[in-house]
């Protein structure tokens, strides 16, 4: 495996129309989950991903699960829960550029991830381990969980990789940031959003959002910028890498997980920091084009077709 990665995957629903949700006779189907969207990104960028999980043993765990196989990503670590149903949410109106999200997520099967959810032969064997700050704000054992997994990855010198991914619909502000600088702290590479960064450092500029991330214990941040692109620090080298120009803009979510995907690629592939950093952003400006979370993600001939500038 490249990538291993955990975490709750959804069935989401969009309306079919642009009407509130109270108003929508129709909607579409697809999936939508952090961790699981950085693994199909990085499948169909070329790498072995793995996405571990807990769904509810119903239609709709079983659509998730042939979904994520589907695109490629072992799903051999996935547990059917007997007890527990597979999370929904829905998303409002597709006019609005940030839709709003309404989860159906408390007590979910994924929620009840532990420890015991982890292989440790499986995991030892990844270059990378993928977490974000979502899984632990689902239950104390999906917190137990993340740490659990981080020591494991280091006892057997995986690199861990952390989007604090914070998700205020599930926990506090305070509650968020006590619990991720913790996890960032034992992290080596830390890719935050801005937002996210000045929540977790108090800083405003991102700059000083890397260097206080650092401080706290990881190795290189990458302080992802939206449409302006990204700030990496690795500790020796640091600077800004432009976003791409999209051509139409649908809705911003998911690209944060196709930045971490393409930065991942470029750094599995041996690049330098600058061109996995080039390589996340043009990832997440495919995602804004579409309304999903994952349709937007490219194949990698797709990348190198669109544009002849890609590094090597
Ligand atoms: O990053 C996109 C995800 O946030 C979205 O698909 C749903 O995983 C999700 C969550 O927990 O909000």
């Amino acid at each position: 495996m490249d990538v291993v990665t955990f975490g709750e995957t959804m069935v989401l629903f969009h309306p079919s129309s642009a009407v509130p949700l109270r108003f929508a006779g129709q909607f579409e189907k697809t999936i939508g989950g952090a961790e699981s969207n950085v693994a199909i990104a990085l499948s169909r960028l070329g790498h072995q991903a793995g996405w571990i999980s807990r769904l509810g043993n119903d239609d709709f765990g079983i659509y998730v699960r042939n979904f994520i196989r589907g695109e490629g990503v072992d799903t051999s670590r996935v547990v059917f829960d007997q007890t527990r149903s597979t999370a929904i949410f829905f998303k409002g109106k597709r006019t609005e550029q940030e839709p709003k999200v309404y989860y159906y997520r408390s007590g979910s099967a994924a929620s009840r991830m532990s420890p015991e959810d982890l292989d440790e032969d499986y995991l030892s064997k990844a270059k990378y381990l993928h977490l974000t700050g979502i899984t632990p704000a689902l239950s104390d054992s999906c917190r137990d969980l993340v740490f659990h997994a981080i020591a494991m990855a280091k006892r057997h010198g995986v690199m861990v990789v952390f989007d604090p991914n914070i998700r205020l619909k599930l926990w506090s502000k305070e509650q968020a940031k006590e619990t991720l600088i913790e996890i960032a702290s034992r992290c080596d590479i830390v890719l935050p959003g801005i937002e996210e960064g000045i929540l977790m450092t108090g800083k405003s500029q991102p700059e000083e959002v890397a260097r206080m991330l650092l401080k706290n214990g990881s190795k290189a941040v990458v302080v992802k910028l939206g449409a302006e692109g990204a700030y990496y620090d690795n500790g020796s080298e640091r600077g800004y890498i432009e976003g791409f120009p999209v051509s139409r803009m649908v809705d911003p979510i998911g690209a944060g997980d196709g930045f971490a995907a393409g930065f991942l690629s470029g750094l599995l592939r041996g690049w330098t920091y600058q061109e996995a950093v080039r390589l996340g952003n043009r990832v997440g400006a495919y995602a804004v084009t579409v309304s999903g979370d994952v349709e937007g993600y490219p194949y990698f001939e797709q990348i190198i077709r669109d544009n002849e500038e890609i590094p090597r």
